[in-house]
């Protein structure tokens, strides 16, 4: 089975460039913009980021966006996602920042000007340190910060944006900073993990909740949609699974995936998943009206970031040395092709797969690849005579498999409108900085941030121009 014979997108498939705030923007300590928890981990020990490049930098867009909209035009993208800093847009007080918000005010315009849509995200990974000292998404003062700046962000650029988003990969912060101690503050406690998930469920209905409220109202645009963006990495298992092996199976996929589709469009948990975690002594930290906050969840669309399977197996044993209920190990397949730079595994069907489920189980949500991108090591080692970065031989077959399964996957009735490019300009990325660059278009960082394109950027802007993928 493969993808080779679907190489043509429909017209009305949009393509653009995904980005976050953190990752781009720079100007760390200006406009009265708070420490971040980037901020905060890269000023207390700048040795944990790859050449000691920590959150400050970005990849300069906030002083170059004028020519990287233009860029992205050029390139044939007519849509970009990035996302606002909430400690940029926010004072101490909870109250708008007016020199973030006139900021974000000029992104927005410029873009508009250049002929690119941005798509709005209010959550990348960033929250601000003093809600977090304050006890971060374990805390319903956090969650209610939250929901008041997603309020205040809707109020102020309701007018401007159509595509609203409230959080990026909602899994991540519970699984890196609470689960698997890699991130800042390195916690390795599955429980807490798992109120941190529920804290952010919370967060993300509010803010659906008061988007609903303010559109109503006319505040915000009657056209505006509102998603959420996660990894819902297709889980897979051995070939001659177990009984114990489909139960991992199911409970990476209720944790990771379910969990958040039956938020987004039954505005409630899963009941099995819920059920599992209490058996096991994991439970939330519930108060009485949860229910009903969770019920305002449902979102108009959803985007979808897929860069690598989840591949598991049955656990070795119940319980790890941290004293963690264990559900599920990870599982080597024998014929996993990686990317050796970022220890991914590069498998362009689960997107496919992924769409597929999407089909069977919830028909009538509409979904975008939101990320897709491959980050390579040795970019500037395949630099040319002309002073080029030759990309071509990993980035396009990279990008073109996964385009061909998704091509395949909307002949087969999948409701995917469109695709965005991880970072398709480097940027920085989070503790790797800039080892593994993802770009068509190169970020010298020895000149100034000067903006290149590589060799791979005619390929995209034919694909973009034509929607065949060649
Ligand atoms: C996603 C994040 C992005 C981006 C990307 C690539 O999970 O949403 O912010 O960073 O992964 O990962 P990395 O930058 O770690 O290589």
């Amino acid at each position: 089975m493969s993808a080779q014979a679907h190489n043509q997108l429909p017209d009305d498939f949009f393509f653009g460039a995904a980005l976050s705030g953190p990752q781009t923007e720079g100007m760390w300590q200006a406009q009265g913009k708070l420490e971040n928890l980037w901020d905060l981990w890269s000023n207390q020990d700048i040795r944990a980021f790859h050449n000691r490049v920590g959150s400050y930098a970005g990849n300069d867009m906030g002083a170059r966006y004028e020519q990287d909209f233009a860029l992205f035009h050029d390139l044939g993208l007519s849509s970009c996602r990035t996302s606002i800093q909430w400690s940029r847009l926010m004072d101490a007080d909870g109250q708008l920042n007016p020199e973030g918000a006139a900021f974000y005010h000029k992104l927005f315009a410029a873009a508009r000007e250049a002929g690119v849509e941005v798509f709005v995200n209010l959550y990348h990974f960033d929250m601000p340190a003093y809600l977090f000292r304050r006890g971060g998404w374990e805390s319903r003062e956090a969650i209610e910060a939250y929901a008041s700046y997603a309020r205040a962000a809707f109020a102020e650029f309701g007018q401007e944006i159509e595509h609203w988003f409230t959080f990026n990969e909602p899994i991540v912060e519970p699984e890196q900073r609470y689960e698997h101690g890699t991130w800042y503050p390195f916690v390795r406690d599955f429980a807490r993990a798992r109120c941190v998930q529920y804290g952010i469920s919370l967060a993300h209905s509010l803010a659906v909740g008061a988007f609903r409220e303010l559109q109503a109202s006319g505040v915000v645009r009657p056209d505006a949609k509102i998603g959420l963006i996660n990894c819902f990495a297709p889980p897979y298992t051995r070939e001659d699974p177990s009984e114990a092996d489909l139960e991992a199976v199911r409970m990476t996929d209720g944790l990771c995936n379910r969990w958040w589709l039956d938020l987004v469009t039954k505005g409630a948990l899963p009941a099995d998943v819920m059920e599992t975690l209490a058996e096991r002594g994991v439970t939330m930290p519930v108060r009485p009206g949860d229910d009903a906050i969770l019920a305002q969840g449902v979102v108009d669309w959803l985007g979808f970031n897929y860069y690598q399977p989840r591949r598991v197996q049955a656990p070795a044993q119940d319980i790890d040395e941290y004293g963690n209920p264990c559900f599920a190990d990870p599982y080597v397949w024998k014929d996993a092709v990686m990317n050796k730079s970022r220890g991914w595994e590069i498998y362009p069907k689960g997107i496919y797969d992924f769409a597929m489920t999407m089909t069977r189980d919830y028909p009538d949500l509409e979904w975008f690849v939101s990320e897709n991108g491959i980050g390579i090591e040795e970019d500037r080692a395949a630099r040319t005579a002309d002073g080029a970065i030759d990309d071509t031989a990993y980035r396009v077959p990279f990008v073109r498999d996964h385009l061909r399964w998704i091509a395949r996957a909307i002949d087969e009735g999948a409701r995917c409108r469109g695709y965005h490019y991880w970072g398709v300009i480097d940027c920085w990325s989070w503790n790797n900085a800039y080892k593994n660059r993802y770009g068509f278009v190169e970020v010298d960082l020895t000149h100034d941030y000067e903006r290149r394109l590589k060799a791979s950027a005619s390929w995209l802007r034919e694909v973009t121009a034509t929607h065949v993928i060649a």
